[in-house]
């Protein structure tokens, strides 16, 4: 089985000795299945084209951003239309307040947005807020969420609850995540240990609420009606992470799911990134305007950034989340993704693979064992080889899934039957691997 070809090891090579690890975001580098990462040269609908024009059924749509699909004609247009009237002018324009507007039109839970270029930034500048809208220091994320490369986030769990976490990168010293509470998602006897310990202290609680960096995991309604009932009892804010979830699980993201069966839920912040670019750097976060008042210029948190609300990013997002708004589009590709899920469960079982998925909306995970995980740790109980030898038997057949066992996949609108029937067949193969 060969794992790379001629132009894209070449080029990995060239990379190599100009880029640390010859790429600009570790998990691109294919470290944990092995292999030559594939380089991309031109994407279209729901595929994506390599260094030797082999052509691959996409999964990772630029881990998330891409729900129409690649080269979305409008979306194309609108992006064309605004380079054309100037690249960044670093003062703010028209399309800022109608992305802005659009957004909290979908999102009710927020009253105002501030527009961020990345991911990572959207959540430090949420935790800045929090941390000075409360007063306080203190935080809680969960192991296996991700919320970007911030310091104070890169943390793992401590050596008990009292204990805060220790540092997961170099460089980053103990004093800035001392104030960092990492404790297991879904655990609701820790969640409830920790506030009962340091309640008080807690500026805020950060969750990813459907997780989509430790594959596809997500938090029971318990578990989230509890952190709502213990962020407001103790005055810490809850923060809602749905950069990869927002405008992608359903229109109003994550917390939309979770206020059907929770009467009145709303977190009281909210991160934001991948598709409200439309796969340009842009992210966001926001919340009721007495908070999102104490920003600068209005308030005491400060927060900056030259290409914030850039021009051709705000023109792409917001085509992006106007093409999303077509009446039956979430429905049809839930359904989409649902018939990938079901399909691979069947070409699981059809070859006696111990196997389960999950999917919402757009958004899927599968895992190599009986029952879904509820948290990171069993996550990584995941046998790697088993995941590696499903990756490139899956790659090898033209498959294009994320890397590594930790990551979401995701479906776009461009996404036909055929491609899912492709998949599957795919599928079959790559489970008699094993
Ligand atoms: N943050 C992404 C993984 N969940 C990786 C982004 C990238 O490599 O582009």
């Amino acid at each position: 089985m060969t794992h790379s070809t001629d132009l894209n090891t070449t080029l990995f090579q060239r990379a190599c000795r100009v880029i640390p690890g010859g790429v600009n975001s570790p998990v691109r580098a294919f470290k944990a299945v092995g292999g030559t990462p594939r380089f991309i040269e031109r994407a279209q609908g729901a595929y994506i084209f390599d260094a030797n024009q082999r052509r691959y059924i996409d999964y990772i749509g630029s881990w998330g951003p891409m729900i129409l699909g690649h080269g979305h004609p409008a979306v194309v247009e609108a992006v064309q239309k605004a380079v054309l009237d100037g690249f960044s002018f670093g003062a703010p324009t028209e399309r800022e307040v109608e992305l802005a507007e659009e957004i909290l039109r979908l999102m009710p839970s927020m009253d105002m947005v501030r527009l961020v270029s990345s991911g990572t930034e959207a959540a430090m500048s949420a935790i800045r807020l929090a941390r000075g809208a409360t007063g306080r220091s203190k935080l809680i994320k969960f192991e296996g969420c991700y919320h970007g490369h911030a310091d104070a986030l890169l943390v793992k769990a401590g050596s008990g609850l009292a204990t805060f976490g220790n540092a997961t990168s170099a460089g980053v010293p103990p004093e800035v995540v001392q104030h960092t509470l990492v404790l297991e998602y879904n655990n609701l006897a820790q969640l409830e240990e920790a506030f009962a310990l340091h309640g008080p202290e807690l500026a805020c609680l950060m969750i990813e609420p459907i997780a989509g960096n430790m594959n596809f995991v997500r938090a029971s309604v318990p578990f989230v009606k509890r952190c709502r009932e213990l962020c407001s009892q103790h005055g810490a804010l809850l923060v809602f992470d749905e950069v990869m979830t927002g405008f992608r699980v359903a229109l109003g993201g994550a917390q939309s799911i979770y206020a059907q069966t929770i009467a009145g839920f709303e977190p009281d912040l909210t991160v934001m990134g991948k598709v409200i670019g439309g796969g340009m750097p842009l992210a966001a976060f926001g919340g009721k305007r007495a908070v999102m008042e104490l920003m600068a210029p209005l308030g005491p948190v400060y927060q900056a950034g030259t290409l914030s609300g850039n021009p051709v990013a705000t023109a792409c997002g917001l085509e992006t989340l106007r093409q999303i708004q077509e009446p039956g589009f979430f429905d049809a590709l839930s359904q989409k993704t649902r018939s990938l899920v079901d399909g691979l469960k069947s070409a699981a079982a059809a070859n006696g693979v111990p196997f389960s998925a999950d999917c919402q909306g757009g958004m899927f995970g599968f895992f190599l064992f009986k029952d879904l995980p509820q948290n990171y740790a069993t996550v990584m109980t995941t046998d790697s080889k088993r995941f590696n030898t499903v990756f490139h038997g899956l790659l090898d057949q033209g498959i294009y899934i994320a890397p590594a066992l930790y990551e979401a996949g995701f479906v776009s609108a461009a996404h036909s039957e055929h491609d899912i029937a492709e998949t599957l067949a795919a599928a079959s193969k790559a489970f008699c691997l094993l």
